[in-house]
């Protein structure tokens, strides 16, 4: 295996270069158990830890490595490894932090395509889709949607269903395939580049470990043939994971999500619903919150139809809960300030020697 293998290309060599850091060893997280890590360079794997200097300097989690980071380490005793430094991430997916407002968690990075898996069962969504397609437009990766498990259903169905999710999210590739027929796994393959990174999202049960195992043609990850069934939060994938292809690609395997919640995302916003907001630019009042304000562009297009109900809804949801996250964030820098500046008062007073 080569590091182009991995995904190394030019804009990483640049950084490494740009850092100082063209002297170390480079691998790329492959996954991650707290504090330890996998690592693969082009030899060989590594159990690899932080560096104390790392992690204590760490302002967030986000200074932190996580799968899909390229990192530069040393090694000891043969395949065990520090890590020194992580490279700037070329992107980012991350959701809110479940139920933490003011904390979002790194999904994965250094990411070129997001796979959004939705079944034609139980798990159909288009608001879902919608959120994480936001997702995915935050971080600037391209998103494609699949829709999996359409052996469960009638061909006129599955075509219903297809047509609503391109109705819904206009000029983003939607493609539909069965792990159990087999019928439309080889478009997926034939995305799949030597060198890129695509990475699995999608609920619990969707297919995502099953549809990976299917292109690499082997039961490398494991899959329960359970969850569906009973339970659909059962969660049978529990690590992400990085798998390098033979053909070529690498993936990221991820855990089922029950909350993606957003985080300060307005990129993605605006990349999700261009329609609403380009429109949102011609009501009167630059506040408008497109409810029953006076000459409001969007309730006008809502009206015609120009824009459908459904996507009017999802968005004022989403809008509410980007809003919310960026001011709790907004919130917690202030009171961090404000507690830094006491911090500091207090260190002075100790010094002057007055208590
Ligand atoms: N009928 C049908 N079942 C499928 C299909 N793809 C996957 N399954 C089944 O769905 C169940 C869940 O599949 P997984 O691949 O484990 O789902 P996952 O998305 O990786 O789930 P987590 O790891 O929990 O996030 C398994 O029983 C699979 O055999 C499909 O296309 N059709
Ligand atoms: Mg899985
Ligand atoms: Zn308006």
């Amino acid at each position: 295996m080569t590091l182009e293998d991995l995904g190394y290309n030019s804009i990483i060599e640049k950084e490494r270069e740009a850092n100082g850091m063209a002297a170390f060893e480079l691998g790329r997280v492959v996954t991650q158990h707290k504090d330890r890590y996998i690592l693969k360079t082009a030899q060989q794997t590594y159990e690899a830890e932080l560096l104390g200097k790392l992690r204590f300097s760490a302002n967030s989690n986000e200074d932190l490595p996580v799968v899909g980071d390229w990192v530069i380490f040393t090694d000891f005793d043969q395949n065990k490894a520090i890590i020194h430094a992580v490279l700037p991430r070329q992107t980012v997916i991350k959701r809110q932090a479940v139920r933490k407002s003011t904390q979002s968690q790194i999904i994965a990075s250094n990411i070129d395509v997001g796979f959004i898996l939705q079944s034609a069962n139980r798990d159909f969504n288009l608001n879902r889709i919608e959120r994480y397609l936001t997702i995915c437009n935050t971080a600037g990766v391209e998103a494609i949607i699949i829709l999996t498990k359409i052996d469960l259903i009638e061909e006129a169905q599955k075509n219903i269903l297809l047509d609503a999710i391109q109705e819904r999210v206009k000029g983003v590739k939607v493609l539909s395939i069965s792990n159990e027929t087999m019928e439309g796994l080889d478009a997926v393959k034939a995305l799949i580049k030597k060198g890129k990174t695509y990475c699995l999202l999608g609920s619990s049960g969707v297919g995502k470990s099953t549809l990976l195992n299917m292109i690499i043609g082997a039961d490398v990850m494991n899959t329960d043939a359970i969850s569906d069934n009973i339970d659909r939060g059962r969660h049978v994938t529990t690590h992400r994971q990085l798998v390098v292809l033979q053909t070529g690609g690498v993936f990221i395997d991820n855990p089922g999500m029950r909350e993606i919640g957003l985080t300060e995302s307005s990129e993605g916003m605006e990349v999700t619903f261009e329609a609403i907001l380009s429109l949102a630019n011609q009501c009167k009042f630059n506040d408008c919150k497109h409810q029953r304000e006076k000459d409001c562009a969007v309730q006008l297009a809502l009206e015609s139809g120009e824009i459908d109900e459904s996507t009017f809804k999802n968005f004022i949801k989403l809008e509410k809960e980007r809003a919310f996250f960026e001011s709790s964030i907004e919130e917690k820098r202030k009171l961090d300030k404000t507690f830094g500046k006491m911090v500091k008062r207090v260190k002075k007073l100790r010094k002057n020697n007055k208590f």
